[in-house]
């Protein structure tokens, strides 16, 4: 279909911006991997400072680049399945929001100010900029949301019979869990840590403050993937030559995300001592219920890709998979997606280590986290939204892809690559090597009396993982921009692959409204969140000056000191 310049050039920058950025947040990514294998014995490098270049890979990568393109793709989806613009005056406003939001922000950690992770973790303080730049890109990201709901509730009163299409689904999901997780974060930021950072306030509450991230956080890593698995159900199956095996299916992992993705933070604070037991029993379980759609996913979309396999002339038990288009540039997307796919299932496997308490209690902290969070994050989400941009950018903008065979290998590039870093990182940290450590400094420095030989071979091969994934990105980013800044033109028009259902099955009006599944979230929410908050308000400890993340000893701020430490301090 034909969209308006103003939607193309909103998509154009939505994309272009974070993916600028990109190039920061990716080299920082390399860097994290030569730090830590002790290939250099530094606190910086080049003028950046190792827990600053931690949180640029952080922020831009996961927060920047994952919510802009969240927008974008929300924009592309609605407009093409409903048929209608979104409004302008919505559309740009939330855009400048959110540029305004990341100049900030970056700003504030360019500047060496907000060296605080991306988890913003207190006692760690960062300039009020990091927090009020946070605070508006989200503001910003919620604005598009009530203006798709308006187009989707004018739709449906026009078609109240039709099954809303699964994208559409998908994106009004996505968007509501995203609003009611940052309500928590927003509430964080503005009531906690901004007035902490500007001095107003001497200490902060540091377990309330890491409920609220939670609340927000784990949620947020379905708001990463979701736009994937909208491509996976909606684009994959056509790609591959096939159908989606079945609609259904799709509507309920869906809804059954919009459920369990809020209301299972606390698994990522079993370790915290001022949580009670129970409730991290209860929200240990509901982290199982959570992985329940991705199961859904994982058959549907076998069933689909075999569908696929065996039209294009597959035979026998498994050689369905030798009949998919791997390596066809013009269908480059669903090189993305496989292997998005295949690096999920062992991102799936290492999250169900993560969510059973006693297991947790081996990995928590360990490199065994960015080991799975780079076969989830930056495995099926990351190549989900690199492929689709180039993708979208190519089709609205009208431009041949430059290097189309360069393209569709770039995705396996980044698969060996994240295979042997995850790998390493995975066994490092089954072994005790700790995550968000400059171990080159110490650990991985043999005239270091805390040397660690065990820990070599484990970063090496991290950092063997990283520079291939840094060669697959250079690579994309020749091909993203080449494509943007190239001649070759073709018919300019915002074009998705569309599925076909092979079971359609007839229209199940619970799974086409949102009013039960939105009733039943709040209870849910409610039952886990309550006691989660209570504990958090009650059990706090003395309130915490301020750290940084070089030094375990605290900052003392004259005011701090005056404050709550008087009392610390008096203790024995
Ligand atoms: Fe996680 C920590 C548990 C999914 C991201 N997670 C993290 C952190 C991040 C993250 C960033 O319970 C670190 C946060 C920090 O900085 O501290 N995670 C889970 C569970 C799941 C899960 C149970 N995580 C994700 C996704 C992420 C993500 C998705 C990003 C997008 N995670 C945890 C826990 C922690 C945690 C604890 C805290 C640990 C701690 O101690 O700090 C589940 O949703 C996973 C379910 C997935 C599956 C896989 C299904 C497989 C599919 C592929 C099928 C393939 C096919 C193709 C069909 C069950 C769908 C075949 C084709 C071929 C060619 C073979």
């Amino acid at each position: 279909m034909q969209i308006s310049k103003s939607l193309k050039r909103l998509i154009y920058w939505e994309l272009g911006i974070p993916i600028s950025l990109l190039t920061i947040g990716i080299y920082h990514g390399l860097m994290q991997t030569v730090y830590r294998s002790g290939v250099i014995h530094q606190t910086s490098f080049a003028h950046l400072d190792y827990y600053q270049g931690l949180t640029l890979h952080g922020v831009i990568n996961a927060i920047v680049l994952t919510t802009f393109f969240a927008v974008a793709f929300g924009h592309a989806t609605i407009t093409f399945y409903l048929k209608r613009e979104p409004n302008k005056t919505v559309s740009w406003l939330s855009f400048w929001l959110m540029v305004i939001g990341t100049a900030l922000a970056s700003w504030a950690m360019l500047s060496g100010k907000a060296s605080v992770l991306y988890t913003f973790y207190p006692p760690l303080k960062g300039h009020p900029f990091f927090y009020l730049g946070a605070a508006l890109l989200i503001v910003g990201s919620w604005l598009p949301l009530f203006d798709w709901a308006s187009i989707y509730v004018k739709w449906k009163k026009v078609n109240p019979e039709v099954k809303t299409p699964l994208a559409v689904l998908g994106t009004l999901i996505n968007f509501t869990i995203w609003f009611v997780c940052t309500l928590a974060v927003a509430y964080e930021v503005l009531v906690l840590l901004l007035p902490w950072a500007m001095g107003w306030t001497p200490t902060v509450n540091v377990t309330l403050a890491r409920t609220l991230f939670w609340f927000f956080g784990h949620a947020l890593v379905y708001f990463w993937l979701l736009p994937a698995y909208i491509m996976f159900y909606t684009m994959l199956p056509k790609l591959a030559g096939g159908k989606l095996f079945s609609d259904l299916a799709g509507r309920i992992a869906l809804f059954l995300f919009l459920l369990f993705s809020v209301p299972v933070g606390v698994h990522h604070q079993f370790s915290d001592p001022s949580i009670s037991k129970g409730i991290k029993l209860f929200q240990g379980l509901l982290t199982f219920g959570v992985a329940i759609p991705s199961f859904i996913t994982a058959f549907t979309l076998a069933a689909s890709l075999e569908y696929a396999g065996r039209k294009n002339g597959a035979k026998g038990l498994l050689g369905y998979f030798k009949k998919l288009p791997y390596l066809d540039p013009n269908r480059y997307l669903f090189a993305y997606l496989i292997c998005g796919l295949f690096l999920f299932i062992f991102g799936g496997l290492t999250g169900l280590v993560n969510a059973s308490a006693q297991l947790n209690n081996v990995v928590h902290n360990t490199a065994w986290l960015p080991g799975h969070f780079h076969m989830t994050v930056a495995g099926p989400v990351f190549l989900a939204i690199i492929g689709m941009s180039t993708y979208l950018y190519s089709t609205i903008a009208g431009k041949k892809i430059l290097f189309p065979r360069l393209n569709v290998v770039i995705p396996y590039l980044w698969v060996i690559g994240i295979l042997i870093f995850s790998t390493g990182m995975s066994w490092g940290g089954l072994i005790g090597e700790p995550r968000r450590t400059n171990l080159g400094m110490t650990y991985l420095n043999p005239k270091n009396e805390l040397f660690t030989p065990e820990w070599v071979p484990t970063t090496l091969l991290a950092l063997a993982g990283g520079i291939i994934m840094f060669t697959a990105g250079v690579l994309f980013f020749i091909v993203f921009f080449g494509t943007m800044f190239s001649k070759r033109r073709k018919e300019s028009i915002l074009v998705l692959p569309v599925s076909e259902a092979l079971h359609d099955e007839k229209r199940i009006p619970l799974f086409d409204k949102f009013k039960p599944w939105l009733a039943t979230m709040a209870v849910i929410l409610v039952i886990a969140y309550t006691p989660a908050l209570i504990n958090a308000v009650k059990n706090t400890g003395p309130g915490a000056p301020r750290f940084t993340p070089e030094n375990p000893v605290p900052v003392q701020s004259s005011s701090a000191i005056q404050i709550k430490d008087t009392k610390l301090l008096a203790k024995p």
